[in-house]
């Protein structure tokens, strides 16, 4: 690596010179910084961001990481890794003014985190590190609690560096929330971590954000439009802070992330001032994943769910290794990675270290936001020890995973909740979506088509379809199956999307088996049926063969992102060429 100027804070006070450790609720409130005069160091720098640089210990190759243990940051942690740095987790206060640089990637809810940032006696420092114009960078939840306070269970008070209260998206006016997905930003000032940023577009997850005023526009570096305009970033002096998430935007979000971990770094070009976007239909690339009779973990791909060749050996179709073929779909372009394990109805996926194991490796080179499915329920093992659903989900996110999908646990609990209107809070949707939040939670249908002459002759919400049955029926109704596909159940589609919505799903992931693996196309008529019905983001997934089917299933329905297998695993049509198509037809897609 060639040698590059480095710009760090040298002369700031150290541990404990200019602060008292506190555990009362402390917020900062002076809306002031001070500036202290910096000097110069050589740091070796990364060649490019796509090349993970070599690490190199000492002091200028250490970034303080605030992990108040709330939730997965080990994307976070991939990404500075990635870029040639170490980090140091913070143990104290003391740790906070030691700092050279610091990201504090909040996770969680707004008031768990200022209760343990004020317990562990943090909040203060970390204005005071803030205050002293330390280097900073807050991402999510990290800018929300330098705000005033939140609406979030709330009203609750925030660090107060930054005048203003962050509230919920409004949904009345049709926008889904959470607001999910790939925007570009308008940039308003000169960020620097910006700059190489273009119009190029950045992920967001969240439900909550801070809206522009006369009162703390000198702080906003960047907004964006999802209904309202909304504070996307904010930087003063060496102080940043992102509502989105740069740890899982790509390649555009290494450059973010290194620049502000080299910000006098050669790459420089001129702020580009542009509108914000509309959000960008997403392009997901989907990995059945399942071990085959060999005992190795492969990416299979069914026919309508039935992943063996139909040959005399009849063995598991093996498509690849889902470690590699995630990389590659990420360099293709995808912009999420999904994993189901299409067994996990039957196996404990805890005994399925290999899945953690995939997902551990993937995320530390994919950067856009993995998924993954498979087994999330209660389960108790053969040495009779139980575990709860959310301790599988949380074992899912620690190695990796940004969302997880519930398939057949999300049917039975939208049953009982349909009949008995009570919402326990046991089920492994809502008690997932209660401590990592509605995003981190995608609900997975495995419907089938039935056909109907009379739409009166089932409880269900049936549709008239486009392609009458085989007797000329023209209605269908879409009957909800659980253990990938092999049982049909008594709850429609449209009924368990609804009752997950109410429940704390924050996406629904719709297959349609007849379509799987059929290459004809999306549900369209199935996908309306639930777009229309609920507001939280809807992906369209089975069928997909040609890249107008995914400007179909965008124009005539109002999915959020279009989810395909077999026509990328049989390199039909490469991701790229799916979203030239959709951005030649008008569609807003991430490039
Ligand atoms: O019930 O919580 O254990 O979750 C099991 C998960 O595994 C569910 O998400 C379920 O959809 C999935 N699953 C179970 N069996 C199968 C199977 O194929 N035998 N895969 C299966 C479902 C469907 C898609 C597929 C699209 C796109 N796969 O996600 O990738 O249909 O395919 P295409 O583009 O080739 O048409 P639980």
């Amino acid at each position: 690596m060639e040698a590059a100027t480095f710009t760090s804070a040298t002369q700031f006070p150290t541990a404990g010179s200019s602060y008292s450790s506190s555990s009362s609720l402390h917020t900062c409130g002076s809306h002031s910084l001070q500036f202290f005069r910096r000097s110069s160091h050589k740091l070796k720098p990364s060649k490019g961001f796509s090349i993970r640089a070599s690490s190199f210990v000492d002091d200028d190759s250490v970034v303080t990481l605030l992990d108040y243990g709330a939730g997965n940051v080990r994307s976070v942690r991939n990404a500075i890794r990635f870029l040639g740095f170490d980090i140091k987790d913070v143990q104290t206060p003391e740790d906070i003014m030691n700092a050279k640089r610091l990201i504090f990637p909040g996770v969680g809810a707004f008031a768990a985190a200022m209760d343990v940032l004020n317990k562990k006696g943090m909040a203060e420092v970390l204005c005071a590190y803030i205050e002293q114009d330390r280097p900073f960078l807050g991402i999510c939840l990290g800018l929300q609690l330098l705000f005033e306070s939140s609406t979030e269970n709330g009203p609750v008070k925030g660090l107060g560096l930054i005048p203003g209260v962050v509230g919920r998206f409004d949904s009345s006016n049709g926008f889904r929330v959470p607001h999910i997905g790939w925007n570009a930003l308008q940039i308003d000032k000169d960020s620097q971590i910006l700059d190489d940023i273009g119009n190029r577009h950045v992920y967001f997850v969240h439900s909550y954000r801070a809206m522009p005023s006369d009162d703390n526009r000198e702080w906003i570096s960047s907004t964006c439009n999802y209904g309202d305009n909304f504070i996307a970033s904010v930087r003063r002096g060496n102080v940043h802070a992102v509502q989105f998430h740069p740890e899982k935007s790509g390649d555009v979000g290494l450059s973010i992330l290194r620049r502000f971990l080299y910000p006098k770094c050669e790459i420089t070009k001129k702020p580009v001032q542009r509108k914000a976007s509309k959000l960008a239909k997403r392009v997901i690339a989907c990995l059945d994943v399942r071990t085959n009779d060999k005992g190795d973990l492969v990416v299979t791909k069914g026919d309508q769910y039935d992943v063996r060749e139909h040959t005399k050996e009849n063995e598991v179709r093996n498509l690849g290794k889902p470690v590699d073929l995630a990389g590659k779909y990420y360099l293709d372009g995808a912009d999420e990675v999904s994993f189901l394990n299409i067994t996990g109805f039957r196996d404990f996926p805890l005994g399925d270290l290999p899945m953690l194991q995939v997902l551990r490796y993937t995320s530390e080179n994919v950067f856009v936001p993995l998924t993954v499915g498979g087994g999330i329920r209660d389960f108790t093992d053969g040495s009779g020890r139980y575990y709860s659903s959310l301790e599988v989900a949380s074992e899912y996110f620690r190695s990796g995973a940004d969302k997880v999908s519930i398939g057949s646990d999300a049917v039975y609990a939208a049953e009982e909740y349909l009949k008995t209107g009570v919402k326990t809070g046991k089920s492994s949707l809502e008690q997932i979506s209660r401590v990592y939040g509605n995003q981190a939670v995608v609900v997975s249908i495995d419907p089938r088509r039935v056909y109907l002459k009379d739409p009166n002759d089932v409880e269900f919400k049936a549709v008239r379809v486009r392609n009458p049955g085989p007797n000329g029926e023209e209605y269908a109704w879409y009957q909800c199956t659980v253990n990938g596909g092999r049982e049909g159940r008594l709850i429609g589609a449209f009924e368990l999307a609804k009752a997950v919505e109410e429940l704390g799903a924050g996406e629904i992931l719709l297959n349609c088996i007849d379509c799987d693996g059929q290459g004809k196309g999306f549900d369209i008529d199935l996908i309306k049926l639930i777009s229309d019905a609920v507001s939280i983001p809807v992906i369209a997934s089975s069928g997909a063969g040609a890249v107008e089917h995914f400007s179909e299933v965008f124009s005539e329905t109002k999915a959020s992102a279009a989810l395909a297998a077999g026509i990328f695993h049989r390199k039909e049509v490469p991701i790229q060429t799916v979203k030239e198509h959709l951005f030649k037809e008008g569609i807003e897609v991430r490039m």
